[in-house]
Order: structure tokens, then C-alpha cells, then sequence
């Protein structure tokens, strides 16, 4: 059986995401460090373009977006499961409202210059100024633009307000118990608490810490390094695993066998070519041929994800 591989760096809260996902289904997995900006070329010989944080690879399968991570890790192990029985469009929904909205007023926070300042405080100014560079290109050409800061400041008590009195009335977890929905809001407040600028966005809501402590609690499973040429040789002397069987026909038409580019919708565009293997009601899946990585899958979610003809 191929090992789990998370390409992720420490400081991502998306990649914060999936470790805690790894660590509640108690999995163990290999760690790829990559790169926090780009260019992030072993990754993207892997992907074929897709530049965000965290991707997983299970040998030359290569699954992009933490939504889509979650399902993957759902067919690894399927309890405790993410989605609880009956509960599956309000966890997959609020878990994406969390990963967009809430994530979105977390990214205006922690961008404003104070917390800025403490945490660029040990980073050489060059490097401070290519990140910054690197993430107001990352949000042209999609969907989704950055909110102020001050409409970020003005609605955050709102949210926080509400989740607040559920979390004192409803039990230990937003759907009670355990679901994807947890991990989607826990990694945007795990984001604030790094510094102690935008850490009281949190710990001022005594519950919201209290449940915030409890997903940490979940802890990030047994992790072990790999380098990131290891796991292109791993994807290279791999076969991609047997496509899923399901009927599904696309609403616009799209064949499999055509060359098609898939991009991210909301930010970070960058569309991945190759050829369409498979499109359901959850997964799309392009087959390419890298000179490094070799003959790779590459797994994307449905929704939030659009397909163009090449
Ligand atoms: N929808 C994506 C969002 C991922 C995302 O925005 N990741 C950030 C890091 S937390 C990113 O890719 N930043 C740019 C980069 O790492 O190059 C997911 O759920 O995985």
C-alpha cells in the first residue's frame, strides 16, 4: 500500500487543516516541506501547476485541495468520519463557508501591519516583501478578492458572537459531534492565534478557545520526513490507482478522453492541463505525463473547480 504524503509547510493553516484531519483519524503519514512562495517546481512536477498548500500524494495520485484531501482520507480510513450520517451537505457546506468566509476576514487580520510586523519580525525584509508580493498576485484573476481590514474587524464579533452561544448551548463540536466543519473553522483560528496581535480574536470568546483546544487535542498523527525528490520518484515508479466507478454526465458536456484545463475558482488559479479520466459528482480527475514525476493523476474537487476545453 502506497504511504500517505502531505506536501505542506509548517506555517499554512490549510496544511494546519489537514494534519489535524490526519491526527483525529489517527493515520500515519509522510511530511514534504515545499516552498511558501513560488517558484515550487518538485511540487508542481507533481501537480502539473497547481501551486497551493497542502497537496497529498498517495503514490502517483495526486489529490489538490484540502476539501478533496478530506475525502481521500475518508476512503483511507472511514471512522471517525467527517461526515457524519445524515448530516452531509450541512458539513461539506459550513466546512466550505468556513474554508472561504471565515478563512477570508482571518487572511484581512492577520495581514494588517501590526501583526505583520511581529510576524516578519525575524524574516530577512527581501523575503518579507517577496511574500507579500507572492500573495496579492495569488488572488488575480479568481472569484474571490481580499476584504478590507476594516470590514473584517467590523464583522468578525458577529461570527465569533454566534459560534460562541452555539458552542455554550450545543455540546463539545459544531454538528456535536465531530465533522469537517470542526477542522474548516479550526485551522483559520489556529492562523490567528500565532501571534499575540491577532490571537485575542479568539481567546476572547472563552468557549471558542475551549473548542478550538479540544481539535488541536486531535494532534497531527504520526508523521515521518521525506524530500520532495523521493516523493517525485516515489510518483514516478508508481501506477495511479484504479479510477472510481460512478455514472455521472456533465451538464456542459465535457467528454472524457479531452484535453481539458482545471482551475481553481476562488484564487490561485493557475489551471492544471491534461487529459479527462474521470468527472463525477464530487472528483475530477486529469491524467498527465511529466518528464520528472512520470504518468500521475491529478485529483481536484468538484465544486469550487471549473473545467475549460484546451
Ligand atoms: N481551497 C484550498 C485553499 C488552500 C490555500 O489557500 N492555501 C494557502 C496556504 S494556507 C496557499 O496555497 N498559499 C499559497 C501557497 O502556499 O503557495 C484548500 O482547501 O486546500
Amino acid at each position: 500500500m502506497s504511504a500517505l504524503i502531505l506536501h505542506h509547510y509548517p506555517t499554512s493553516p490549510f496544511a494546519e487543516k489537514a494534519r489535524l484531519m490526519l491526527g483525529f483519524k489517527g493515520l500515519s503519514w509522510r511530511s514534504v516541506v515545499i516552498p511558501s512562495i513560488l517558484p515550487k517546481p518538485d511540487l508542481t512536477a507533481l501537480t502539473g501547476g497547481y501551486r497551493k498548500t497542502p497537496v497529498l500524494q498517495v503514490g502517483a495520485d495526486i489529490y489538490c485541495d484540502s476539501a478533496l484531501i478530506a475525502r481521500r482520507l475518508e476512503a483511507e480510513k472511514s471512522s471517525p468520519s467527517f461526515y457524519p450520517e445524515g448530516q452531509e451537505f450541512t458539513s461539506a457546506g459550513l466546512a466550505s463557508w468556513a474554508d472561504s468566509v471565515l478563512f477570508l476576514h482571518a487572511v484581512s487580520l492577520v495581514f494588517q501591519p501590526a501583526s505583520l510586523a511581529v510576524r516578519f519580525a525575524k524574516v530577512p525584509p527581501d523575503a518579507a516583501k517577496a511574500f507579500v508580493a507572492d500573495r496579492s498576485a495569488f488572488f488575480e484573476g479568481g472569484s474571490a478578492t481580499r476584504l478590507p481590514l476594516e470590514l473584517a474587524q467590523h464583522q468578525w464579533p458577529t461570527l465569533m458572537s454566534r459560534l460562541q452561544t452555539q458552542l455554550e448551548r450545543n455540546g463539545d463540536f459544531l454538528l456535536g459531534v465531530p465533522s469537517i466543519a470542526d477542522f474548516s473553522a479550526a485551522h483559520t483560528l489556529w492562523f490567528l492565534k500565532q501571534t499575540p496581535v491577532t490571537a485575542p480574536y479568539v481567546d476572547d470568546y472563552p468557549a471558542v478557545l475551549a473548542w478550538y483546544q479540544r481539535l488541536s487535542g486531535f494532534g497531527h498523527g504520526a508523521a515521518s520526513e521525506q524530500s520532495s525528490t523521493e516523493a517525485i520518484e516515489i510518483a514516478r515508479n508508481a501506477t495511479p490507482a484504479p479510477l472510481p466507478g460512478e455514472a455521472f454526465s456533465d451538464p456542459n458536456g465535457f467528454a472524457l478522453g479531452e484535453r481539458v484545463g482545471v482551475s481553481a475558482v476562488d484564487y490561485g488559479v493557475d489551471p492544471v492541463e491534461g487529459e479527462l479520466l474521470f468527472n463525477g459528482r464530487e472528483e475530477i480527475i486529469l491524467r498527465r505525463e511529466d518528464p520528472r514525476a512520470g504518468i500521475v493523476h491529478v485529483h481536484f474537487p468538484r465544486y469550487g473547480f471549473r473545467l475549460d476545453k484546451r
